[in-house]
């Protein structure tokens, strides 16, 4: 009796099985209307990478403010949580904790729980591609030195201890002639200090010269305060709750050296203002929509189409704003920033249009990585309340945007009679300078900017746009198993554990096929195969495929599938 029930139910099983196999196999082929290509997989050199974006979510979002981005943020994919570690970081233990966290999130609109245990200095993952970590940087080298130029108001404490510790860690000494912290006028009480000689303590290090402002002068005109007293070859600016990545210097001096009207610009990875998680973002270069907002943008497509490609550098219209390299003498040559701009906004578009139009470059740097903290709002406002975001632009339209600056006053609904001051020294500077108009601008460095009322004959597809604040967040679509057909034979990753992880660079070998977390590979949304949330499959040198780190950057990381017209 128990053996008939026995095998009863055993046949009913694997009815079910077969029924619920049938089902699933149903549904990939015809609903997703896609196949995998189960002998052999195949890497698609002919495809340009950015063609496969097809598929991928195309949002567009600027980088600040970001407040109204990050409500929708995707869900995270299978198995993606914060690392452990951080995770335990955020743990409240006690009242002040909570307290810590609290007041850090009202005053500085991020973690200053995670940030406080974090501490002065941690390791961040090396976001760089790989052909950059060949990049040597010989003995005999002579690259000009470095002033970093840093300005804070109300920043958490730690977190700019920390953004100072990063270079002094990650940058070789001889490189860096000074850091020039400018301190805009700061109320917080625990900025009260003789911050001074404490930072310099504690951050053993003489070249740390600080300057405090009388009144609030805002981001713009402090940075012009501390460049002025900066003594060395090239002004870095940074902002103050940040942090350097391995050679996150070099690469960016190596530039300026050769051009030196070129502002150089790094990749501006995640710091996760929840978690303090350090993600890469993926290579994408700063455009601008007619409300004067930066935005980020694809590469225009084929780009990226070897591995030495993702050196870079890439031509960018504008910059993000907050951390850049620059000649020091060609900063002031090109006139500084506008000194009547207030507080915050637009002067990242103004340097932008003035370094374009007289004769300079932006140009982007991948191999040099630098992390900041992204929030989700500004934790702070001017002093009168005054819209400056409003105001700079202004400026910067009027002076740098010829007729085409009624498209953002039409945009933004500009008041007639909005006083955004006297801009006859700007105007003054580019007579002298003999700049471009903006429509050379427009023409030469820009064409994918959709002008309104023009016809989209620009070759380049409307820009599309990655969110790098979620780039770590993927969208998995879907997962599965590569089986070799007509075997139970799968494609596995067969290799030893390096602290909980699969060795970097593992090749894939044919193993039994079982549902285990070597064979489960997740399918992105960017068309990247990534397995145990961390390795992506990768077209290595000879016709190799391994898994490796994920970089985000797509090429060698991203897989098109071709249906097998044999089966
Ligand atoms: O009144 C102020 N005085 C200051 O000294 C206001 C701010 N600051 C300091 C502040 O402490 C910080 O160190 O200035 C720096 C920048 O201010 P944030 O961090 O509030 O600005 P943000 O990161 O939101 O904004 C971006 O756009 C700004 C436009 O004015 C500046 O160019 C910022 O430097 C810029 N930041 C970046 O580009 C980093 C990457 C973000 C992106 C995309
Ligand atoms: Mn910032």
């Amino acid at each position: 009796q128990i053996k008939r029930l026995l095998c009863k139910s055993c046949g009913l099983g694997t009815l079910l099985v077969a029924v619920v196999w049938l089902l699933a196999l149903l549904f990939y082929s015809h609903i997703l209307g896609r196949s995998i290509q189960s002998a052999g997989w195949r890497i698609d050199r002919n495809a340009t990478p950015r063609a496969e974006l097809s598929y991928s979510a195309r949002v567009t979002t600027r980088c600040t403010p970001i407040a109204a981005q990050n409500s929708s943020a995707p869900k995270a994919g299978p198995g993606e949580s914060e690392p452990e570690q951080l995770e335990l970081l955020g743990v409240v233990r006690n009242k002040q904790d909570k307290y810590i966290r609290d007041i850090g999130y009202k005053h500085h609109a991020f973690n200053a729980l995670v940030s406080n245990n974090i501490g002065l200095y941690r390791e961040i993952p090396d976001t760089r591609h790989k052909v950059c970590q060949r990049e040597e940087t010989s003995e005999t080298e002579q690259l000009p030195q470095a002033s970093v130029v840093m300005c804070f108001y109300n920043e958490h404490k730690m977190t700019l201890m920390r953004s100072i510790k990063t270079v002094l860690e990650r940058t070789p000494s001889h490189l860096l002639r000074e850091i020039i912290l400018v301190d805009d006028h700061s109320d917080l009480p625990e900025l009260e200090f003789h911050l001074h000689g404490d930072l310099r303590a504690r951050l053993k290090y003489d070249n740390l010269r600080y300057i405090k402002n009388e009144q609030r002068e805002g981001l713009i005109r402090s940075r012009v305060i501390g460049a002025r007293e900066a003594v060395g070859d090239v002004l870095v600016f940074l902002d103050s709750h940040i942090e350097v990545n391995q050679q996150w210097l070099e690469p960016l001096l190596r530039l300026i050296q050769a051009e030196n009207a070129t502002l150089a610009v790094p990749v501006i990875d995640l710091i996760n203002a929840d978690t303090f998680e350090y993600t890469p973002s993926p290579l994408v270069r700063g455009g601008f929509n007619w409300g004067l907002h930066f935005r980020w943008e694809n590469l225009p497509e084929g780009t990226l189409k070897v591995p030495e490609d993702f050196r870079g550098p890439f031509r960018s219209p504008t910059m993000a704003g907050g951390l850049f390299a620059v000649n020091r003498k060609y900063f002031q040559h090109l006139g500084e920033y506008d000194m009547a701009m207030d507080i915050w906004g637009g002067e990242n578009i103004e340097i932008s249009f003035r370094a374009w139009q007289c004769g300079g470059a932006i140009k982007i740097v991948p191999c040099s990585r630098v992390g900041h903290i992204f929030r989700k709002r500004r934790p702070y406002t001017s002093p009168d309340g005054a819209n400056t975001m409003l105001k700079n632009s202004l400026r910067l339209s009027h002076v740098w945007m010829d007729q085409y600056k009624e498209y953002y006053i039409k945009h933004e609904k500009v008041p007639k009679d909005f006083d955004y001051g006297d801009i006859s020294d700007r105007v003054n500077l580019r007579k002298r300078l003999q700049c471009h108009d903006f429509a050379w601008y427009l023409k030469n460095v820009y064409p994918e900017l959709h002008v309104p009322g023009e016809e989209s004959a620009k070759k380049s597809a409307p820009a599309p746009v990655f969110q790098p604040w979620h780039s770590r967040k993927r969208n998995y679509v879907d997962s599965y198993q590569m089986r070799l057909a007509e075997t139970e034979l799968c494609a596995a990753v067969v290799a030893p554990k390096v602290k909980g992880f699969w060795k970097k660079g593992s090749s894939l070998q044919l193993q039994p096929c079982r549902r285990t977390p070597n064979q489960l590979w997740y399918e992105t949304e960017k068309a990247e195969i990534v397995l145990d949330k961390l390795l992506c499959l990768e077209a290595s040198g000879d016709a190799q495929v391994t898994v490796n780190k994920c970089h985000e950057m797509l090429g060698d990381q991203q897989w098109r599938h071709t249906r097998n017209s044999n089966s």
